[in-house]
């Protein structure tokens, strides 16, 4: 049983196709909370995150916007999550993955404190490598995990609390990389199992070499899903939508490895824009993945349609 900590993120700025803003309604709505107290877990909703009034902060990257905006959700997000760990499981419901500067931020700021090293999974399409000098879109959605290893070119951030090292990062079903966050990942020690990986291998050994590690070194690990990890086909509701996503049960047989290893310690729930959904499909289907993440197995999954 785990005490879970529902956090809304209506984070809409670090992207361009309104309606991120939506997602915690969208996750209540298909019923996030009844999913988990079925699953016989407690559940806190601890209801949106309000940031403080954006300062009026500077870069010298013409693309970028918002970027008042997305530092002091950062900075919210940062205080809520490292507040709600010790008292149980934070489930972030997002917004767009610009939230992950703060969440991050704040399980590597908890992990520090408690002595533990912070490990982090990425399931997304994308890399998420750019810093703010060299995003090209100016979408700072595409920056967390760049701020996590504590690349330089945040100059406008607070310093990001206690970098992530890059051998604690694994990324997974990866298939948009832009090449200036090819060049920064070169030199990391991350590991990157792009969608070709899984082709060849599949989820299994490289999921289990990951949590291995994270096992073996006594680490809290960090989940962060992005919609657009899932196929469009199945999740149409993201505004950055890439063809060859994982499947239906590839994407549920991660949940389901990573809940057996009992090592997730935190998830953030990213980029779901509702207003492109289709009857709340992408919605419902987020919210099934997060059951099989807290325990639901194949044989206790209603048989349901997401047409
Ligand atoms: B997401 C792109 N690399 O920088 C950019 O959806 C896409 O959080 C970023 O993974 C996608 O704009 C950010 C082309
Ligand atoms: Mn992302
Ligand atoms: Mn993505
Ligand atoms: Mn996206």
């Amino acid at each position: 049983m785990t005490h879970c900590i529902l956090i809304g993120a209506p984070v809409d700025e670090g992207q361009r196709r309104p309606g991120c803003l939506m997602g915690p309604a969208a996750f209540r709505t298909a019923g996030l909370a009844a999913t988990l107290t079925r699953l016989g877990h407690t559940v806190e909703d601890r209801g949106d995150v309000v940031p403080a009034a954006p300062g009026g902060e500077t870069c010298a990257n013409p693309a970028v916007h918002h970027l008042p905006e997305v530092i002091a959700w950062t900075n919210a997000l940062r205080e809520a999550m490292a507040a709600a760990l010790p008292g149980g499981m934070p489930i972030v419901m997002g917004g767009d993955h610009s939230l992950a500067l703060g969440t991050v931020a704040g399980v590597a700021a908890h992990a520090a404190a408690a002595g533990r090293p912070q490990f982090v999974i990425w399931l997304d399409a994308h890399s998420d490598f750019h810093t703010v000098d060299s995003t090209t879109s100016g979408n700072l959605h595409g920056t967390p995990m760049a701020y996590a290893c504590g690349l330089p070119g945040f100059d406008p951030f607070p310093p990001f609390p206690a970098p992530i090292p890059g051998e604690n990062i694994c990324m997974f079903g990866i298939r948009s990389v832009d090449a200036a966050e090819h060049a920064a990942m070169q030199p990391t020690e991350i590991t990157v199992n792009d969608m070709r990986v899984l082709d060849e291998q599949g989820i299994v050994a490289p999921l289990r070499t990951f949590l291995d590690r994270v096992r073996a070194t006594g680490g809290l690990l960090h989940v962060s899903l992005d919609v657009d990890f899932l196929d469009p086909s199945i999740a149409p509701a993201v505004g950055t939508t890439v063809p060859g996503g994982t499947t239906f049960r590839e994407a549920h047989l991660v949940m389901e490895l990573l809940h057996e290893s009992g090592l997730v310690t935190s998830l953030d729930l990213v980029e779901l824009n509702p207003f492109l959904d289709e009857r709340g499909r992408t919605a419902r289907l987020m919210v099934d993945l997060v059951g099989s993440l807290m325990g639901r197995k194949v044989f206790d999954r209603p048989t349901r349609s997401y047409g």
